[in-house]
């Protein structure tokens, strides 16, 4: 699909996105059970990194809709992902995740604009003044698809050297360009879309050294010079040869005193057990102390699918059941429950549960017939409620099997006659829609039950 359709599509999403909110926003009145909802608590919001291509696991999806209120695209919204070949977007990928979010009324961090790694090949090649161009170019053409969709950018990404030089790191951008790269990128992204959060991002800068001495030089510069920054992103990516900085608090409060908002945007913490807890609470209660944190993500929902996988780093391992760290990072946050708790709605057996897997089961030119099954958990339910976001241009004539009720183009179902199930038992609904143009599969959210 063009870019100039799906840019229209997505402008006329406007009003599903506006109901997402009122979504989460009743979420957030419930009991602080969840990361997001005890987050949000404390004025913040918890994210995580997705993969577009884990969101049709039904253990993932529910995981990521139960627990989180903002996802980062992993790699969907990198340069090589977006701009493969110059001046040709593809959103595919990235839009899944930001539908995804939105149905489910989450916010999304983009990430990321500006970044010497992932570069597809034609970028390298380009002289100064056409890199330039293309650089702006690519930055408009991202920031212009998801205008007013983003809450915060990372405008750039790893610009700074490792070691103690605080020099810039070589990349295209700083070799042709030179040091104000950085600065035009920031221009360019604030025109492109006032309304996000600009933000520099890195990693090794979580205390304070030469290279985050170097990042808060540059911060401050542009602060006294009016170029567009608004937050910092410490990635905090920890383990035993990189553990959490006992100055940690101490730097993110020196840079929030530089006028920006403070993000910690891809935490992990190799470890397990009370140790891997013990580092996590210390992340949350630093971000939790300085009032301009406004929110952490940690990279990536379960042990199995992290660049670390051999770290155990995340907060749900790999069969999503709460670790000690889930349980400690939800303390510091002021929630209650966490693994083992009565009534907590991460633990498996405890409490009723449900997936929802969807599938075509007819298909002609015009339209075609979904199923959604619903399979109940380790327990009996006696109702479930799963939804479906259908692609903009498709609308549903007939429903079966089901009760549903509409915002937008997100259809929320709940049984007709059929809500109760033994445990692991399943029923299904069915549905014919019509495609008015778009092939595309509808996307099941997350399957809740009582
Ligand atoms: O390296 C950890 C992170 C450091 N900060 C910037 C982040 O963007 C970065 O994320 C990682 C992703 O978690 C990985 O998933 O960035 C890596 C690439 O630099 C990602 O790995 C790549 C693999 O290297 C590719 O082989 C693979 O095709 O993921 C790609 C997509 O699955």
């Amino acid at each position: 699909m063009s870019m100039i359709v799906r840019r229209l599509s997505r402008a006329a999403t406007a009003g599903l996105v506006a109901a997402a909110a009122l979504t989460a926003a009743a979420h957030s009145a419930e009991a602080a059970d969840t990361l997001g909802s005890a987050a949000a608590g404390q004025g913040r919001y918890f994210g995580t990194a997705v993969a577009a291509s884990h969101l049709g696991e039904s253990d993932y999806a529910a995981t990521l809709d139960r627990e989180f209120s903002s996802v980062t695209p992993e790699n969907e919204m990198k340069w090589d992902a977006t701009e493969p070949s110059r001046g040709s977007f593809t959103f595919t990928s990235a839009d899944r995740i930001v539908d995804h979010a939105q149905s489910q009324g989450m916010d999304v961090r983009g990430h990321t604009l500006v970044w010497h790694s992932q570069l597809p090949s034609w970028v390298s090649p380009l002289g100064a003044q056409d890199l330039r161009t293309a650089m702006n170019a690519h930055i408009n053409g991202l920031m212009g698809h998801y205008k007013g969709e983003i809450h915060s950018w990372d405008v750039v990404n790893e610009a700074f050297q490792d070691g103690g030089s605080g020099a810039r790191r070589s990349s295209p951008f700083q070799d042709k360009l030179g040091d104000g790269f950085i600065e035009e990128a920031f221009r360019t992204a604030r025109a492109a879309d006032p309304a996000a959060k600009l933000c520099y991002n890195d990693y090794n800068t979580d205390g304070v050294n030469a290279k985050s001495n170097a990042v808060y030089d540059m911060v401050k510069d542009f602060k006294s010079r009016g170029v567009p920054i608004d937050c910092v992103g410490f990635q905090s990516h920890f383990n035993s040869n990189s553990p959490v900085p006992s100055d940690y608090r101490h730097n993110l409060q020196r840079f929030a005193d530089l006028g920006v908002d403070v993000q910690i945007t891809e935490l992990d913490i190799e470890g397990s057990g009370s140790a891997q807890a013990a580092d996590y609470t210390k992340v949350v209660e630093a971000c939790l102390s300085v009032s301009r944190c406004t929110g952490m993500t940690v990279w990536g929902v379960t042990d199995k699918y992290s660049w670390r996988s051999g770290g155990t780093p995340l907060l749900f391992d790999g069969d999503y059941n709460e670790k000690p760290a889930y349980g400690a990072v939800l303390s510091a946050l002021g929630g209650s429950g966490g693994p083992g708790d009565p009534g907590d709605p991460g633990d498996p057996g405890d409490g009723a549960s449900c997936t929802a897997t969807y599938t075509r089961t007819a298909d002609w030119s015009s339209g075609y017939n979904g199923q959604v099954t619903i399979t109940a958990g380790a327990e009996p339910i006696s109702s479930w409620t799963a939804t479906v976001t259908l692609p903009a241009q498709q609308s549903v004539s007939s429903l079966w099997n089901g009760t549903p009720t509409w915002s937008g183009n997100v259809m929320t179902v709940r049984p007709s006659w059929n809500g109760t199930l033994a445990a692991g038992a399943s029923t299904s609904f069915g549905f014919t829609a019509a495609k008015n143009g778009s092939d595309a599969a509808p996307t099941v959210g997350t399957c809740t039950a009582s």
